[in-house]
């Protein structure tokens, strides 16, 4: 039998983009395993990866191109070749174009990370026609906008150094399920003596693990934050020479700081001022008396509220306040996508665009909902007639889901879906394109959680008569008469284009290393703001941005309400007192890895989690199947009493397959489309409902109407 292994890179939509090595045994992949000598991947995967090839030849691939022949929505396909199904969304996508291109809109999002599969050749593609642009808000917009305020770039520590850190923040993050690789090293900085401090509504996974969990209400962190800068301030546990010469506005941020007592943010967050005191003494005692190396791991649970950019501008201003950033084991990490130098330029070819450097109108993914219902739209613009899906599930992921469902169920709408398989968004197409798994087809990775490129080599052939997304634009292209040879590039092409050669922290990086070697790190100091060299205008941390003044908004960290919660919201909360939060599950990505029976076999069905005094007031017991409703809808689900959901709370681990539940019917059933304060992002985490036993009342008819 001929045996060999192929170096490849894992393609989710996670921070550790782990270096795999791919057992391919006469033709067939047999396993998928960690690199051992890759420093963040250490040879260990999640159980979801490890299983990859239950995924890659699961019997449900999509195998051939499939044109739709029941109702929208419905999901029933009839098998067409490539030829007729390319045939087809060519016609289409021309007749609409000759009316207006920006009708047409492209969806896409991290279904793979890969910089060759994700927005190469489909940017290209939508580029050259003219399409509507695509707001890419989904996930970490609000955070990254408020990095860039404050640093200037998705920049900061490298989780690399963090085993010789004292004191460990995790900050609105569940590394267990969702940052594995970093936790391992957590784990190891806990038996060098590290404390760790878990900050998060949830008793999750990774909070019952830490020394002390500190668990305030849904979209306060912000408040927390600012009564933190409040007692470091108060209590002169500050690197006065840091200030002075790297950050910009600290007698401003005083100022703001004296309005967030402990006692006034304890009231705002749920938590107890002894919790604030504890936090606020230990990290700036650790940091400034003792001068030992503090970090925070900040993530993406506390951005999901209208708060959200604020309350990472206000936690981002931590490490600058004691010095953190003098330690290579200091400092924040949210996001390390602003070190990599990508070539966005070649990648993606904006300058096709008809009238560049004019832009076409910009659509917000977030908001898909109301925009294939036609509204809020830029004024005077078309209806979308034609949507693309690649690389995302916005049935199931995008909030306000019944809205969603109705805007892909409009008849006159035409949609293409490329998929791997036929999930909830899948069902609504009118052509159905079968695309290769991360297996089969080449990439290039950037990570937003280390700072390794890796290359992800083919491994396999193709399943079934399934193709690359860059196979199935060029061929598109090709129909459409896009002449320009970038549309003839190969793959390896494009991932040669991906990395932009003369920057000194791509130094010695190439397509051509990088696909031998598997990965390679990028050339960056080690403790990359021990002396200032924020990538901002100033060079220096933004306490104050005055950037943000000019772009309209408060120049200083405040803390922002949730649009839903007891006390911003008092008469909503008389109806639905309960914020209910969705946050990921450990063996589901997104809503990938869901259609996997072994997986979604240990997640069992829908849980929610409540407080046993929440359940008592409501008649519900442990095991009981209860119904979470609002005005936007209902989902059911089985419940779980426990504490590990604060009082006032609901936890729903996401995100479920609709037509995998019970109900047909997922968390973003009752998510609304409203957006943060920055970034404008979603806010899933910002959200009232009222939960009831389910068999025990039957909805009424508005109710199941809404
Ligand atoms: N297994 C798995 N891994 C994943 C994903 C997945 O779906 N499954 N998704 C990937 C993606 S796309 C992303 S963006 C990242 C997300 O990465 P993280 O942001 O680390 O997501 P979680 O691990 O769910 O951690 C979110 C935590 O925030 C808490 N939380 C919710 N609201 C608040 C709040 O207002 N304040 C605070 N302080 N905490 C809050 C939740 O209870 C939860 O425990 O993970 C990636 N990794
Ligand atoms: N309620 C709630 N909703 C949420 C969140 C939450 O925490 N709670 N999290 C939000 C976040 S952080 C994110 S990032 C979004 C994620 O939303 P999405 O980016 O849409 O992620 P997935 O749900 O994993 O869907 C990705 C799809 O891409 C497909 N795919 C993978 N690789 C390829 C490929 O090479 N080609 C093609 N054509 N398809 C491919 C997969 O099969 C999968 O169906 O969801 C958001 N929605
Ligand atoms: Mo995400």
């Amino acid at each position: 039998m001929a045996t060999h292994t192929v170096r490849a890179a894992c393609p989710h939509d996670c921070p550790d983009t782990c270096a795999l090595l791919v057992t391919v045994e006469d033709g067939r992949a047999i396993k998928v395993a960690g690199d051992p000598d890759h420093p963040t991947t250490q040879g260990v995967l999640c159980t979801k990866v490890a299983r990859y090839t239950e995924r890659t030849y699961h019997p449900n691939r999509l195998l051939t191109p499939m044109k739709r022949v029941g109702r929208k929505g419905e999901g029933r396909f009839a098998p067409i070749g490539w030829d007729e199904a390319l045939d087809t969304v060519a016609e289409r996508l021309t007749e609409i174009a000759a009316r207006d291109p920006q009708a047409i809109l492209p969806y896409s999002y991290a279904g793979t990370m890969g910089l060759v599969q994700g927005e190469s050749m489909a940017a290209r593609f939508f580029h050259k026609l003219g399409a509507s642009l695509l707001d890419r808000t989904i996930c970490a917009s609000a955070g990254a906008t408020a990095l860039r305020y404050t640093y200037g770039a998705s920049v900061g520590m490298d989780i690399e150094h963090v085993d010789d850190a004292r004191l460990i923040l995790i900050w609105g993050g569940n590394p267990i399920a969702s940052n594995l690789h970093f936790w391992m090293r957590v784990q190891e900085a806990k038996r060098r003596g590290a404390t760790l401090v878990a900050i998060d509504p949830y008793r999750s996974l990774t909070a019952e693990k830490c020394h002390r969990h500190i668990a305030p209400m849904p979209g306060t962190d912000g408040a927390l934050a600012l009564a933190m800068i409040h007692v470091l301030i108060r209590d002169g546990l500050l690197d006065h020479d840091y200030i002075a010469r790297h950050t910009e506005g600290f007698d401003a941020l005083r100022e703001r700081a004296s309005a967030y007592p402990p006692e006034r943010a304890a009231a705002l967050c749920g938590i107890a001022v002894d919790d604030i005191e504890w936090l606020a003494g230990t990290y700036g005692r650790l940091a400034v008396r003792e001068r030992q190396p503090v970090a925070i791991r900040l993530n993406y649970g506390m951005q999901r509220a209208h708060g959200g950019g604020q309350a990472v501008r206000a936690v981002a201003c931590l490490p600058s306040l004691v010095g953190a950033w003098r330690h290579r084991s200091g400092g924040l990490q949210l996001s390390t996508s602003g070190f990599f130098p990508i070539d966005n330029a070649a990648l993606q070819r904006p300058d096709l665009l008809p009238g560049w450097p004019a832009l076409p109108r910009t659509i917000n993914m977030s908001t898909i909902g109301d925009v294939l219902l036609g509204e809020g739209l830029p004024a005077g613009s078309p209806p979308v007639e034609a949507v693309v899906v690649y690389n995302s599930n916005p049935v199931a992921v995008a909030p306000q889901s019944a809205r969603v469902a109705q805007g892909f169920a409009r008849e006159d709408l035409f949609t293409v879906v490329l998929e791997q398989f036929q999930t909830d968004t899948a069902d609504y197409a009118d052509i159905l394109l079968p695309a290769t798994t991360q297996l089969e087809h080449i990439d290039v990775h950037k990570a937003y959680g280390h700072t390794y490129f890796l290359a992800n080599n083919a491994a396999i052939a193709p399943q079934g008569e399934a193709l690359p997304n860059t196979e199935i634009f060029r061929r598109l292209a090709q129909r459409m008469g896009f002449a320009d040879s970038c549309f003839a590039d190969s793959d390896d092409t494009i991932a040669a284009q991906a990395i932009l050669a003369n920057d000194p922290r791509a130094a010695g990086i190439r397509w051509e290393t990088l696909k031998e070697q598997g990965w390679q790190k990028l050339s960056l100091p080690d403790a990359p703001f021990a002396e200032g060299g924020f990538p901002t205008a100033s060079g220096k941390c933004q306490l104050l941005s005055p950037a943000m003044a000019r772009d309209g908004l408060d120049p200083l960290p405040d803390f922002v309400p949730p649009y839903e919660s007891p006390a911003s919201a008092p008469e909503l909360a008389a109806r639905y007192p309960l914020a209910m939060i969705s946050p990921p599950a450990r063996n589901f990505l997104n809503s990938s890895f869901v259609n996997v029976e072994s997986l979604r076999a240990t997640e069992g069905e829908p849980h929610l989690d409540i407080h046993p005094a929440d359940a008592v007031a409501r008649g519900i017991v442990d095991g009981a199947m209860v119904r979470a409703f609002n005005d936007r809808g209902s989902m059911l689900a089985r419940a779980r009493v426990t504490d590990r959901a604060r009082q006032g709370l609901v936890v729903g681990l996401s995100i479920w397959w609709k037509k995998l539940a019970s109900d047909g019917k997922n968390a973003n059933e009752l998510t609304s489309q409203r957006l943060t304060d920055m970034g404008r992002a979603p806010v899933f985490y910002d959200c009232l409902v009222q939960i009831e036993a389910a068999g025990q009342a039957q909805p009424t008819g508005a109710q199941a109407a809404a």
